[in-house]
């Protein structure tokens, strides 16, 4: 990164705005009085207006420092185009988000807590707080995700091939994240315990 895009990182605080960015575009736009659209786009003009007044560090944001927060991101979670912006995936609000259906690979993952895998098998994989139930095409992300619910993640797999016979649709989210409405248990087996 250009030195001078890191002052300028260092200052506005990435992960924090990366935070305040998803909460607006996945869980609470209207705090940030926007409105998505069926696909979730808002204008980012209008969010930009709403973060210069979250933080004094944020008061001259501008939509560069969002592509620079989105570029350097470990993971592609927002997305500009032109006057828009979005996030791929991890929505909570009650409008529905539409996405296209895409064929996964033959095998997804899902990492989640011990607790949650007597629940799960009994009644498949359901979306919870958010609109979609989340999967990753690599174990290892899998992984990643499980450890935010527990030291001991349990993986998952997911029969994609067997699911989409019994028409499951799938979802692309972005980078290696994939959706589903819902996942029944027959398609899903233990992986490795962490
Ligand atoms: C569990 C992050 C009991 C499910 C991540 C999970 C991901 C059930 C939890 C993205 C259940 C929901 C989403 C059932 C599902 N009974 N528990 N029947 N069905 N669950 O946070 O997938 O970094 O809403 O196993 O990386 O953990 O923010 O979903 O543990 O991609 O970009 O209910 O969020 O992305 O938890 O994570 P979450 P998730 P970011």
């Amino acid at each position: 990164m250009d030195p001078r895009d890191d002052v300028r990182a260092r200052v506005i605080g990435l992960t924090r705005l990366s935070k305040a960015v998803s909460r607006a575009l996945r869980h609470e736009p209207w705090l940030f009085e926007l409105e998505l659209d069926e696909h979730g786009w808002t204008s980012a003009d209008n969010l930009l207006e709403a973060l210069r007044k979250e933080v004094p560090e944020w008061s001259d944001l501008t939509l560069t420092d969002l592509q620079m927060m989105i570029a350097s991101a470990a993971k592609p979670r927002h997305e500009i185009q032109g006057d828009r912006i979005r996030a791929f995936y991890g929505h909570s609000t009650p409008g529905a988000i539409t996405l296209a259906a895409a064929t996964p690979p033959a095998e997804l993952f899902h990492g989640t807590s011990p607790e949650s895998i007597g629940s799960i098998f009994s009644g498949g994989l359901h979306p919870m707080s958010r609109q979609y139930v989340h999967m990753s095409a690599d174990a290892e992300t899998a992984m990643r995700v499980g450890s935010r619910k527990s030291k001991h993640p349990v993986i998952l797999t997911i029969d994609t091939v067997a699911a989409l016979a019994s028409d499951i649709v799938f979802y692309r989210g972005s980078g290696s994240v994939w959706l589903a409405k819902y996942v029944p248990a027959d398609f899903i087996r233990i992986d490795r315990a962490g």
